[in-house]
């Protein structure tokens, strides 16, 4: 695949968690955990000790979603010992401590990233575009599965590889919120890296895993098997 499969374990079937995850283990470049403290947004999911509950059965790295609206850095400290090795925070709630924090995780070797939700412009990252090895661009609100996808993304995409040409960013780019088959082809033309994939893209598909996960890698495959010219 010419892009990232990263599986969205909050809407993976929770009654089952090790066999959920022994399946997706085979195709996932990465999971996605969100990690959500219903002051960001109004939701619950995941956490660090169940990122450090499945690190005893998978491989596979992990990426910390963090919805949260205190980040501290006793909070990076605990989702890097419990596996993540990529962390990805909002950047108006970290401003005060981006730097901090960017230190410290490439002290541990672990991957820094931010996320724009949709209303966000995508300028706000450019103070940023030399420290982050990740931007999330949001393509639903935050917080929960099931939204529909919102059609600025592409857009937003594109000003972010402009951006990062200009300015020499190393970052890949990740797309979170209704990632299915209707948009991977496009979301790949513009240049996304990473499709985070959930509810609508894999585990709707069939309700067995394995199955859902063939079809949705399938889909992934064919909408990104042409070169893309950025
Ligand atoms: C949404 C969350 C996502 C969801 C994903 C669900 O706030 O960050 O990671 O898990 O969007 O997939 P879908 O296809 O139901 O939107
Ligand atoms: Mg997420």
């Amino acid at each position: 695949m010419n892009v990232l499969f990263s599986p969205s374990l909050m809407c993976m079937d929770l009654l089952n968690i090790q066999s959920e995850i022994q399946i997706l283990s085979e195709y996932a470049d990465e999971f996605h955990v969100d990690i959500l403290d219903y002051h960001y947004c109004k939701n619950m999911s995941l956490s660090p000790p169940f990122m450090e509950a499945i690190a005893h059965i998978t491989d596979i790295p992990m990426e910390a979603h963090l919805y949260v609206d205190n980040i501290d850095k006793e909070l990076v400290e605990w989702c890097v010992r419990s596996g993540a090795r990529i962390i990805t925070c909002p950047p108006d709630v970290i401003s005060r401590q981006m730097y901090a924090i960017k230190r410290y995780l490439d002290s541990k070797n672990v991957q820094f990233g931010i996320f724009l939700n949709p209303s966000d412009p995508v300028s706000i990252i450019e103070p940023y575009i030399q420290i982050i090895d990740r931007l999330i661009i949001m393509s639903v609100d935050p917080g929960f599965a099931g939204q529909p996808f919102i059609e600025t993304t592409y857009d937003r995409i594109r000003q972010a590889c402009q951006l990062r040409k200009q300015q020499n960013g190393h970052f890949t780019i990740g797309i979170d919120g209704c990632c299915n088959e209707r948009y991977f082809k496009e979301l790949y033309l513009a240049g996304a890296d990473v499709f985070i994939v959930g509810g609508s893209g894999m585990f709707s598909k069939s309700s067995d895993t394995k199955e859902a996960m063939e079809i949705a890698v399938h889909n992934i495959e064919i909408a990104t098997n042409g070169g893309r010219t950025i």
